[in-house]
């Protein structure tokens, strides 16, 4: 028995190892991650946030989120997701305690998500891996006290410690802690590319002026 849950641990694993080489970006998406709460503590209000990006509107009943160890919740009742909208996956139900956020799941101790290194799998009713993301403390991914990881575009791929930002001190729920649990996450201005990434460090001002004239010549 033991034998066969190691077993199927690593199965998941494999499995979440195999998407988290993918850059495939469909379907129900983990979107917002608050993983370090700082205006109560991480055991009250820790959530995280799921899109659907579909044109349909699905039923997560029977899908389940778990992380690469002991971390498991099976969904045992009838959850919808609208198309382009978002559900709040929240540790504790209560906002006079969990921070100040409406929660659309609450799912209580079966998930912890951990400060440093941690993964969030979430499996289909048919125990596929619809999403799966593995944040490293701090070494790509956002690593904050008090602020959400942010996914900055849905569509963009959210293995990738570069497609998430800290949410900015604009954006704050509750108490006072920076998320956007339920809404869109913070506009996106530009989708980063490492090599303009590195191009815009380097050379800010150039790009700048190579901006102003481009400009000039359109208009
Ligand atoms: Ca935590
Ligand atoms: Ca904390
Ligand atoms: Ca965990
Ligand atoms: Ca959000």
């Amino acid at each position: 028995m033991e034998r066969r849950h190691v077993l199927r641990s690593m199965r998941v694993m494999l499995l979440a190892g195999t998407l988290l080489g993918s850059s495939a970006q469909a379907g129900i998406v983990i979107n917002e991650i608050m993983n370090n709460p700082a205006a109560v503590s991480d055991r009250r209000g820790e959530w995280f946030e799921l899109f659907n990006t579909t044109a349909e509107e699905i039923d997560l009943f029977g899908w389940s989120l778990r992380d690469g160890g002991r971390d498991s919740l099976g969904i045992d009742t009838p959850l919808t997701i609208a198309p382009g909208s978002f559900l709040v996956f929240a540790r504790n139900a209560d906002p006079a305690q969990n921070g100040g956020l409406a929660a659309d799941y609450v799912y209580g101790s079966s998930l912890v998500l951990g400060n440093g290194v941690d993964e969030l799998i979430l499996l289909n009713a048919r125990g596929a891996v619809a999403d799966a993301v593995r944040w490293d403390n701090g070494v790509t991914f956002p690593d904050a006290s008090g602020a959400s990881m942010a996914l900055l575009d849905p569509a963009l791929d959210n293995a990738l410690g570069a497609s998430w930002t800290t949410t900015p001190p604009e954006l704050v729920y509750g108490l006072g802690d920076r998320g956007t649990p339920g809404k869109a996450n913070a506009p996106v201005t530009t989708i980063p590319a490492p090599s303009t990434g590195i191009l815009l460090g380097i050379g800010a001002v150039g790009m700048g002026a190579a901006f102003r004239s481009g400009r000039r010549r359109h208009t």
